[in-house]
């Protein structure tokens, strides 16, 4: 099982999208392990996106990313940082395909609704900036052994 960071960016928030956006992670069959609306601080945008430093976009994106409160997930599902990449959709909403979050719920290019972690070390370093010890639950799920197939013992 892997768990992944997802951002529901400023737009989606002031928008109004937070609900149809989680509805669809939670029809996947994803479970949330973390939750919570938070303003980003500039320290954190920096650090978060210490890779894209010095592009073009840098200074945009972490100006937008502070704007205006977000709200963070953990999301935990058998393969879900690949998973929730290709929910996401491609980095620009006017090419991200339809059907996909970014494709169906934007046309901008830097206001693309949601962040996803890109590898598990991304999704490790970025669960541990965004949640504090104590924020990333465990529990059982009712509906468990139906999202999975548990009969070997593993969820497949
Ligand atoms: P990703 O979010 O799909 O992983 P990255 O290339 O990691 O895309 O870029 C991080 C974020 O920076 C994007 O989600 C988007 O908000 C912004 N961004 C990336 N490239 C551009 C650009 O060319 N113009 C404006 N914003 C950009
Ligand atoms: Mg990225």
């Amino acid at each position: 099982m892997e768990t992944t960071l997802i951002i529901f960016k400023p737009d989606a928030v002031q928008r109004g999208l937070m609900g149809q956006i989680m509805t669809r992670f939670e029809n996947k069959g994803l479970k949330v392990v973390g939750a919570k609306l938070m303003q980003i601080s500039q320290d954190l945008a920096s650090t978060h996106y210490k890779d894209h430093q010095g592009k073009p976009f840098y200074d945009g994106l972490v100006g937008f990313m502070t704007s205006s409160p977000v709200m963070v997930l953990a999301l935990q599902g058998n393969n879900a940082i690949a998973v929730c990449r290709k929910m996401m959709g491609a980095t620009f909403g006017s090419n991200a395909e339809s059907g996909t979050i970014r494709g169906d719920f934007g046309v901008s290019n830097s206001f693309n609704l949601i962040h996803g972690s890109d590898s598990p070390e991304a999704a490790e370093r970025e669960i541990g900036l965004f949640f504090n010890d104590g924020e990333i639950l465990s529990y059982d799920r009712a509906i468990e052994g139906w999202v999975y197939d548990m009969s070997g013992g593993e969820p497949e």
